[in-house]
C-alpha cells in the first residue's frame, strides 16, 4: 500500500478486491443503473453482501450517470456500500465530468452519513469500457481537489485489481500533486 495525505486526509493505493475490505466504513460499487447484481465490482458486492442489498436497492433505482446512493451493507464487513453509477465510455458525455461526479457524489453521501473512511474501485474502467490511464487522472484530481471541502472522511482508498491499474493510480497521485 502507498498513502499521501492532503489536508489532513490520507488517500490509500492498494491491489485487492473491493469486497474484502473490513477496515472502511463504506465501500463503492461500481454500479449499473438498476442496482441490481452483475459482472465485476457489482457482482462481487451483491455477492458478498446476499440479497438483502439487492432488495434495499430497489426503491433506490433506476440512477443516473455522476449519481451516487447509499444503503446498508449487507453481511459485508462495513456499515454502507454507496452506489455510483459510471458513464458508459463514448455514449454518456461528457465522460470526464460524469466520472468526477461519481466520486464527488460518492464522497458527499460519505460526508452526509458521517463516515470516516471509503473505498472506491476504479470505476467506469471495466464493462464500461473507460480508458484506465484517464481515469485514474479523473478520480485522482478529483478526490484530491475534494479533500479541503471534507469534515468526517479522514481515509480515502483506491482498490486496484491488478498490478497495471495499481501502477497508473500511483502515477496519477503523483501528478495530481503535482509532483
Ligand atoms: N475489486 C476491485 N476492483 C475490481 C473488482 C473487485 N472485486 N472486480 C473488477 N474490478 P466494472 P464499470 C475492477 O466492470 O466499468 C457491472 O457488471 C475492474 O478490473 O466492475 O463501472 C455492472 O453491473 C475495472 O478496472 O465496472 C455495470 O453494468 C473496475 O474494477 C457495469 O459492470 C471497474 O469494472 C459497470 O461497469
Amino acid at each position: 500500500m502507498r498513502s499521501i495525505e492532503v489536508l489532513g486526509v490520507t488517500i490509500e493505493c492498494l491491489q485487492g478486491d473491493i469486497a474484502q475490505q473490513p477496515d472502511v466504513d463504506a465501500v463503492v460499487n461500481a454500479a449499473n443503473a438498476r442496482l441490481r447484481t452483475g459482472g465485476g465490482v457489482a457482482g462481487a458486492i451483491h455477492r458478498a453482501a446476499g440479497t438483502e442489498l439487492e432488495e434495499e436497492c430497489r426503491p433506490l433505482s433506476p440512477i443516473r450517470p455522476g449519481e451516487a446512493v447509499i444503503t446498508g451493507a449487507g453481511r459485508l464487513p462495513n456499515r454502507h456500500v454507496i452506489h455510483a453509477l459510471g458513464p458508459i465510455y463514448g455514449q454518456d458525455a461528457p465522460s470526464q465530468a460524469l466520472l468526477a461526479e461519481c466520486y464527488r457524489n460518492s464522497l458527499r453521501r460519505a460526508e452526509e452519513h458521517g463516515l470516516g473512511s471509503i473505498a472506491f474501485p476504479s470505476i467506469s474502467t471495466g464493462a464500461f469500457g473507460y480508458p484506465i490511464e484517464e481515469a485514474a487522472m479523473v478520480a485522482m484530481e478529483t478526490v484530491v481537489d475534494e479533500a479541503a471541502r471534507l469534515s468526517s472522511v479522514r481515509r480515502i482508498r483506491f482498490v486496484l485489481f491488478d498490478d497495471e491499474a495499481l501502477e497508473l493510480h500511483l502515477q496519477a497521485m503523483d501528478r495530481a500533486l503535482g509532483a
